[in-house]
């Protein structure tokens, strides 16, 4: 749904410009230093980049899911990680706290997450539980009025940076399922929290992971997400829900930079006496690239508009996930061919984006665990 669409042509223009002018001149820079400039990230805070998904009465711009994606499709339209630094905060780490929180909650941390103040961060993944989700074993044990955390978190995205963690646990240790876990607020500088190392990744530099661990961290029954036990598994699908769908939109903004850096460089390059867009098999390619990035482009604005008319969109926001993560791939390895010896170097970038992408197709739930939700929403809706 759009609210005002003079005011979000502005908002989209203006970070469109932001994009181009001040994150793209940059990439190199950040993949090389594995930091985003602290002024482009100071830039992102007063433009209001770390809250625009965070409702209004909190601090944040309040945007639709439409809107949030229309956003994704600009924000994302350079190296993905200048908007995974605020994809935290405008999704898994803050919508926890904005769909399931407590009142106490949403006010003691939503505005300052809004502001990018501070930075959360979503712990679910650990050594022995990825896929397999429901099968987390840190454990929350109750002492009076607070819990005591052990566990091990892994490849926990923005922690290095995190000033808060959605943190899931398991509370009933005589449960081996989902019904056990538990959602809490932890903050970082709780006694007994550390961090590994910054993960050395494939790509995706300037973007940090880490592994989270927990030696009897005392956390506040106050800070139980919702304030019900039980209830963490079914908060933290409810996040990766609309985390997904906004995964997908910001598959659709890169695929559309790099067809857009492919597209010049077949308009460029000249061999056997012409310029390389004029042969027909790499029109194929850019005809190819144009087509799908088109469908995930409209199958994710349906699916958010679904969202904004109160339609739950679990079925919906997999397909795009699964659908777009792969039409990025598919994007990634078509523009470093037509971009032929030179997409192989390091001086042009597109290899970057190759290894950047190839994380979409994993995170927030793999391909085949979006065609596994897929699958079982059919065969639930059909009454199986
Ligand atoms: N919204 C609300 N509740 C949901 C839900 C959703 N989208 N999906 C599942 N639930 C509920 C179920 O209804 C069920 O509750 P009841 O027992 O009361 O019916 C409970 O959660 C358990 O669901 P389910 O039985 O489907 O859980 P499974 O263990 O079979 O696993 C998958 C579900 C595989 C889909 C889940 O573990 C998953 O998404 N794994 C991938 C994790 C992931 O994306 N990790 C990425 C890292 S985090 S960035």
């Amino acid at each position: 749904m759009i609210r005002d669409q003079e005011t979000l042509t502005i908002l989209l223009d203006t970070i469109g410009r932001f994009v181009r002018e001040r994150c793209v001149p940059a990439e190199a820079v950040a993949a090389d230093t594995d930091r985003i400039p602290d002024d482009i990230v100071a830039e992102m805070r007063r433009m209001g980049l770390f809250g625009f998904a965070i409702p209004q009465e909190y601090g944040g711009m309040g945007l639709t899911l439409e809107e949030e994606v229309l956003v994704n499709f600009e924000l994302s339209q350079c190296s993905p990680v200048f908007r995974s630094i605020s994809g935290t905060n405008n999704g898994i780490g803050s919508m926890g706290i904005v769909i399931d929180g407590t009142e106490e909650q949403k006010r003691k941390y939503l505005p300052r997450l809004a502001s990018g103040e501070l930075i959360g961060s979503f712990a679910l993944t650990e050594p022995g539980s990825g896929s397999d989700a429901a099968s987390l074993t840190t454990n929350a044990r109750r002492d009076g009025d607070h819990y005591l955390i052990n566990g091990t978190k892994r490849f926990i995205t923005n922690a290095p940076e995190a000033g808060i963690f959605t943190l899931m646990a398991r509370t009933d240790p005589a449960s081996k399922g989902a019904s056990g876990v538990t959602a809490f607020i932890v903050e970082r500088d709780s006694p007994g929290l550390t961090l590994g190392p910054i993960d050395k990744k494939m790509g995706q530099r300037g973007g940090h992971t880490s592994d989270v661990i927990f030696q009897d961290v005392k956390v506040p029954a106050a800070n139980i997400i919702g304030g019900k036990e039980g209830m963490g598994f079914k908060t933290a699908m409810k996040v990766l829900d609309k985390a997904r769908l906004n995964i997908a939109a910001v598959c659709v903004g890169v695929s559309e930079r790099m067809l857009q850096d492919a597209l010049r460089y077949a308009l460029d390059r000249r061999q056997f006496g012409q310029r390389i867009g004029d042969f027909q098999l790499v029109q194929a390619m850019l005809a190819d690239c144009r087509t799908e990035i088109f469908a995930a482009r409209s199958m994710t604005l349906e699916a958010a508009r679904k969202h904004d008319a109160g339609e739950r969109i679990g079925l919906e926001a997999s397909c795009c996930k699964y659908f777009a993560a792969e039409m990025c791939g598919r994007v990634a390895d078509r523009a470093v061919q037509i971009h032929g010896g030179a997409g192989y170097m390091a001086e042009y970038g597109i290899e970057r984006f190759y290894r950047d992408v190839r994380l979409f197709r994993i995170y927030e739930g793999t391909s085949q665990i979006q065609q596994l939700v897929i699958a079982r929403n059919m065969i639930k809706a059909a009454g199986g």
